[in-house]
């Protein structure tokens, strides 16, 4: 068996809860991350052996037999470098789809993020989109925090603003972001809602809370996230300035159309 800590996968999940601990996105035990893995990555690096079975609060009967690196519950990602066996755990979802087989890792007898019902109904609903999509990522990024307490939470009028304050934010996210009202958080209600707005973007913004977002691997999705949180910071840097320039909807169509990209449709005029 090769040594757990030295497999590529849980290096880039070190290296990524790092820079985000980095980026001030997830202070105390804020954001959690989940990555499904093929059984092919993981088979080489663990006994096969279920460690302890810990229920889910919902059926996952979609992903049984899947594998999941998840960050823990109350864990801080400021500590997932010094000791990931503590901070994350590697599952399986169980042959009955309503428990998660660990196979390794919260060492201390601790569990998976409370936010588990919002990642895994959240991979359900990519994959149908994406078979490829591995990641779902939530952190609490400032700015764009920020910006749910002074802007409308309008989905369209929200990624416009988005896209406007940087050029390139059309073409990191043509499918904008979606926007979810003040909910309470760790519940199914949540994750439900969550999971039904991934079907039409790859971020969806928790107002007064902080954002999922969805990709390929750890980088296009902490990416996402760093792409949309810049272009919040610029608006937030601008918005209570007498703004006289912006990015015209004749030059998204440029961006468009020189990118190979076409913005969420009718968000542009
Ligand atoms: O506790 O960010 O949303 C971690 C969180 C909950
Ligand atoms: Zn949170």
């Amino acid at each position: 068996m090769k040594d757990i800590l030295t497999a590529p996968w849980m290096i880039e999940m070190i290296h990524t809860a790092t820079n985000m601990y980095d980026q001030g996105w997830d202070e105390r035990n804020g954001g959690n991350i989940s990555v499904l893995l093929p059984e092919e990555d993981v088979k080489d690096y663990i006994s096969g052996e279920v460690i302890r079975t810990i229920p889910l609060k919902f059926d996952a009967k979609e992903i049984i037999g899947k594998y999941f690196l998840v960050t823990g519950t109350g864990k801080y990602f400021k500590n997932v470098q010094y000791d990931p066996a503590r901070n994350l755990g590697l599952i399986r979802i169980a042959p009955n789809g309503t428990d998660a087989e660990l196979m390794w890792g919260y060492s201390d007898g601790g569990r998976f993020t409370s936010e588990l019902p919002a990642h895994l109904m959240s991979h359900i609903a990519r994959l149908q989109i994406d078979p490829d999509n591995r990641v779902v990522m939530h952190c609490h990024p400032t700015n764009i925090l920020a910006m749910t307490y002074v802007h409308t939470l309008d989905e369209r009028k929200f990624t416009r603003t988005l896209w406007q304050m940087c050029t390139e934010c059309i073409v990191v996210f043509p499918d904008g972001v979606n926007v979810l009202p003040w909910m309470l958080c760790g519940t199914n209600e949540i994750g439900e809602a969550t999971a039904e707005k991934m079907k039409t973007a790859r971020m969806v913004v928790w107002a007064q809370h902080g954002i999922y977002g969805a990709g390929r691997d750890l980088d296009e999705t902490f990416g996402l996230i760093e792409t949309a949180e810049k272009a919040a910071e610029i608006f937030m840097l601008t918005a209570h300035l007498p703004i006289i320039n912006t990015i015209s909807d004749a030059q998204m169509h440029k961006l468009e159309e020189h990118f190979g990209v076409k913005g969420r449709e009718g968000y542009l005029d």
